[in-house]
């Protein structure tokens, strides 16, 4: 496997342009060219994305819909349509995938790829590049911009200078004097709060960093001091994961209309736990950490994590799922969103320790049963009385 001394040009990340809006514009071609802004319509909306017609009006992200039609009346307006963008990622991660085994899917719009092994069916890294363009571009309709270099860090930053419809490569040698003059936000994981810290310490650029002593740097900030210290530095020794070793599993629904029902809250959370745990035994896996995740009408949204021995247990996790929710939240205000998602995976056998806990195997020996019967009679057979709907 490729370690962190590997500096051949072997990571890609793709990232696809303007994607919400680009779908949009190549499902109603009267729409190319204009500047199309996708987010919710409601007066208190917010942008998903835009088209990059838009954007040269100043439009972006997460900014309030009032105030972007402020900045560009002219604009088209759309609601999301959030199945037909997952069904257009997954045909573009079906293109990704040919290239090679070692894909990492990072977003609905993005993915690693390591293609170390490809070199010999589709060529160097760069023309496997331009063949992903150019068959996104033909069989999907949508630009693809693509960044190349020798780790994560790099080939992620390169995918984003290079937009839109790019393909950018940092080559080992070039990357300190590419990364010295971008402002520190540029660095993976610096966001407004980290870069109002560091400003205030006199540091604006990625070069101020790299002039520091990593030491300096980890004193004023900790562990994520060293961390921005060697991205500034273009080190970055993370390698590219397949999907099945992702650290979670998780579940999540955005509510039609906005949710203050405590029962049905719990009972959603019973639902997915009953889900994932499934999920969980069917890989042979337990998790340690399980995070409620709740988003408030005003986007605003919260993630209240607890660790437990590792399980894969439904009664156990939903019942600390149901614990979480019940000190995070008590019915108002109204949330738009909740989610349940299982981390700190680790193999079936670690779970001996957990067998101090009186009820654990006859958890297990339900479970059992209850996997088999979905198996052999499709999901939904067998359930805990607090999954069933009020409406059964
Ligand atoms: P991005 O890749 O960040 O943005 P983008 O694809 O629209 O534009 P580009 O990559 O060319 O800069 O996000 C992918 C999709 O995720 C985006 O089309 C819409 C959605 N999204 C949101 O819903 N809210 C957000 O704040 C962001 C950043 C993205
Ligand atoms: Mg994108």
């Amino acid at each position: 496997m490729a370690g962190h001394d590997d500096k051949s040009l072997h990571i890609i990340h793709c990232d696809l342009d303007a994607f919400f809006a680009a779908v949009e514009q190549r499902d109603d071609p009267s729409l190319l060219g204009k500047p199309v802004i996708v987010g919710g319509i409601g007066p208190r909306g917010v942008v998903s994305t835009c088209s990059y017609e838009a954007r040269r009006f100043g439009v972006h992200s997460a900014m309030p819909v009032a105030e972007a039609r402020r900045l560009c009346p002219e604009g088209v307006y759309l609601q999301g349509r959030m199945g037909r963008y997952r069904e257009i990622s997954v045909q573009v991660f079906n293109i990704l995938s040919q290239f090679t085994p070692l894909m990492e899917p990072l977003s609905i719009d993005e993915a690693f790829l390591d293609v170390k092994g490809s070199g010999r069916l589709f060529g160097s890294a760069e023309q496997i590049g331009r063949l992903i363009k150019t068959r996104v571009r033909d069989e999907l309709g949508l630009n693809i911009s693509v960044g190349i270099s020798y780790n994560k860090y790099l080939a992620k930053l390169a995918s984003d200078l290079g937009k839109p419809d790019g393909l950018f490569v940092i080559p080992f040698g070039q990357a300190a004097e590419i990364l010295k003059p971008l402002p520190v936000t540029r660095i993976w994981g610096v966001g407004e709060k980290t870069r109002q810290v560091l400003h205030r310490l006199g540091i604006k650029t990625i070069g101020d960093i790299q002039k520091l002593p990593p030491e300096w740097l980890e004193k004023r900030l900790g562990k994520s001091g060293r961390h921005y210290w060697e991205l500034a530095q273009g080190l970055d020794s993370r390698q590219v994961e397949l999907e099945q070793e992702r650290k979670s599993l998780g579940r999540e629904v955005t509510f039609t209309e906005d949710q203050a029902d405590v029962e049905i809250l719990h009972n959603l959370l019973a639902k997915f736990s009953a889900e994932l745990c499934y999920k969980l035994r069917q890989a042979g896996l337990v998790c340690s950490t399980v995070t409620v995740k709740i988003r408030y009408k005003s986007f605003k949204t919260i993630n209240r994590s607890q660790t437990i021995p590792p399980s894969d247990s439904d009664l156990v996790i939903s019942k600390v799922a149901r614990e979480i929710l019940r000190r995070a939240y008590q019915g108002d205000p109204p949330l738009r969103l909740l989610g349940l998602s299982l981390s700190n995976l680790s193999e079936a056998q670690d779970l001996r320790q957990a067998d101090l806990f009186e009820s654990f195997d006859q958890n297990r020996a339900i479970n059992q049963l209850m996997d088999n019967l979905h198996q052999r009679f499709g999901p939904g057979t067998i359930r805990p009385a607090s999954l069933i709907e009020p409406k059964e």
